[in-house]
Parts: C-alpha cells; structure tokens; sequence
C-alpha cells in the first residue's frame, strides 16, 4: 500500500468514528447505528436528507435539507457536540441580500457547506428561472449573506473547494436540465472574485466500466486534500426498470489543475443495500453531501442522504480509499486531460 496522508492540517479527535467491522472487506462501511437522522425528525419536519456538515469552535454545525409538510425543501442550520445527534433549528436559514434586504430562496435543496480562508460558504441547488446553484456566506453562521448565482441555469451540485489555487475560487458543478436530468457530467469553473466566474473546464465524464455511473455523475462533499490529490466522492445514477439508482464512487484530482483525473475508481465504493437506502421517499438513493476529516488518523467520515429520507454516515481512511481508487483505477473518456476541447 501506497503512504497516503491528508494535507489539510485539521486535527479532529472528536469526530464521528467506527472501526471497520470485522468480516468487511469493502473501502467504505456504514456507521453502526444508521440512520442517525430518522424520518419525522422535528415537530412539523417530515424528512431531513442530503445535508451538509463542518466541524465548528470544537463541536459540528450542518446545513441540512429540511422538507416539511408541504414537501418543498428548504435551509436550516442544526448543531451537534459529536456530530451525530442533531439539534435542527425551528426555522429556516434567514438570508439577507448583499443590500441587507431578506431573500430567501423559493425552494433550496443538496446543501454543502465549505470554508474557505476565513469564510462558510453554502452552496445549494436553488430556483432561478430553473433548478441552478444558489450560493451565500456566513462568518459566523448569524447573518447568512446570499450573493449573485454564479452560473446560468440549469445546473446542479456545486462544490466549492476548501481553497484557492492559483489564486482563484474554484467550483465544481454539473449542468443539467430542470427536472430529473437523465444526463451529466463534472465541469469546474474558477473565479478570482466569487462574482465572476470562468476558465470553465470539463472534469469527469459520466460511464466507463461501471454502469453504476452510466446515466449521470455530479459532485459530493468538498475535496479532501491528499498527498495524492485532491480526493473527491461523488455520486453516480444508472437508470434501472424501477427508476434510478444512485451510489457513491470516488475519485482523486489533480492537486494544482484539478480538471485532470488522475485515478478514478471503476467501482462504486458504498451503493444502496441497507432498508434505509433502499427504501425511502424515492428508494435506493445514497447521496453524500459532506465529510470530516481528522489529519492525525487519516480518518474520514461522510455524511450522505438516504432514499431522501434519511441521514447516514459511513466512515474510510484516507489509505484505504485513496489505495483502493488507485488499484481500481480506469481512464474514462478523456478525463486524464485538461477538460478543453
Ligand atoms: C436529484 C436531486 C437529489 C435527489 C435525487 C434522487 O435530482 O434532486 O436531491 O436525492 O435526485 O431523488
């Protein structure tokens, strides 16, 4: 096995944590007491679900996706000491314009939640004239500030990176259509300003061996820095007689020009099996939206939605997934290149 380090130098002791059970021999394995946000979570909260989470003044804050009886998502924040029992707040994210007028969002759904330097940023699938990404900061998780969306609709999963390189923010995202895009894959685009964005390069295309990722790919957690590269989860749909399947599948990037794949594991590394992925609001969905990691251990935790219903953790090292993706390793498409035609 390769010496793999992450090289972001957060140190989390008290992150969420579990051995790999014995008799597992997959790269990823599920928290012992899944789901670890049920249905019918709060009063007047019928599903919480592919949420984001950050380790915060020595505890954990999440964005999450919270649906309520009308079924139209929409922010809340929700705090934890240990990172798996939440407190949800009772009422939405409140955001205000870069005027300090109130704005919020018609519907906000697939958070993820990033600092970069001194600032959180959320990033969210939001309404603008079509499903686009909406983003806004906070610096201290008080006053939310919505700014202009970066990029025309229709697009999905953005994922911001936990920092600049080359002196520029840059985002993944994944254009789509409006509604249950049956296509897609990852682009990234930069900007020196986070109100300009350009330098739009092609990442990762949808398919190769693994049909699991034939239908559409998008982003998950914000990349983890590795002495490999940049480590990234994302999710991959196939479509199926029962509708379509969503699993999570990792890659790793390159560290100073990330629309480079450098290794791109062929296989799913956690896909839908236990009673609360496969069966749900829409069944068999396995969506992750953020991770911790702990520096000193290598150990990493992702935290994903389930049959967007739930809220599961799973749990790797970065030994294990970034050996694993090297040894599973296929060349899809053109993915190895720079992304401009
Ligand atoms: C996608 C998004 C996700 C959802 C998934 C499966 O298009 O809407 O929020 O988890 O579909 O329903």
């Amino acid at each position: 096995m390769r010496e793999v380090k992450l090289t972001a130098s957060q140190s989390l002791p008290n992150m969420p944590w579990q051995d790999r059970p014995a008799g597992n021999d997959n790269p990823v394995w599920r928290h012992s007491d899944n789901p670890v946000i049920k249905r019918n979570p709060a009063k007047g909260v019928a599903r919480i679900f592919n949420s984001a989470v950050i380790a915060y003044e020595g505890s954990f804050l999440g964005v999450f996706r919270v649906e309520d009886h009308t079924t139209r998502p929409h922010l809340r924040m929700g705090r934890s000491a240990d990172g798996l029992d939440w407190i949800i707040d009772e009422q939405p994210i409140q955001f205000k314009d870069e005027a300090g007028h109130p704005y919020m969002p018609r519907y906000a759904y697939d958070p993820r939640l990033v600092k970069v330097e001194d600032t959180y940023y959320i990033i969210w699938c939001t309404d603008f004239y079509g499903a686009a990404i909406g983003v806004a900061k906070t610096q201290d998780f008080k006053h939310f500030v919505s700014l202009e969306n970066p990029f025309l609709p229709f697009n999905r999963n953005g994922v911001l990176f936990p920092k600049k390189i080359g002196g520029n923010f840059v985002m993944l995202s994944r254009p789509s259509d409006s509604g249950h895009t049956p296509f897609g894959d990852v682009f990234l685009s930069e900007s020196p300003d986070f109100v300009y964005w350009g330098k739009h390069r092609h990442v990762m295309t949808k398919g190769g061996q693994g049909w699991w990722q034939s239908t559409k790919i998008g982003g998950g957690p914000a990349p983890i820095e590795t002495s490999e590269g940049w480590l990234m989860f994302y999710h991959g749909v196939t479509g199926t007689c029962n509708g379509l399947v969503y699993s999570m599948g990792a890659v790793i990037l390159d560290a100073d020009e990330p629309s480079r794949v450098k290794y791109r594991s062929r296989n799913f590394v956690l896909t839908p099996e236990e009673w609360y992925e496969e069966r749900g609001f829409v069944n068999n969905v396995l969506f992750p939206c953020a991770a911790l990691s702990d520096a000193d251990t290598g150990r990493i935790a992702i935290y994903y939605g389930a049959a967007d219903t739930y809220v599961g953790v799973a749990y790797t090292t970065v030994q294990e997934i970034v050996n694993y993706v090297i040894e599973t390793h296929e060349e899809v498409g053109d993915d190895a290149g720079p992304g401009r035609i």
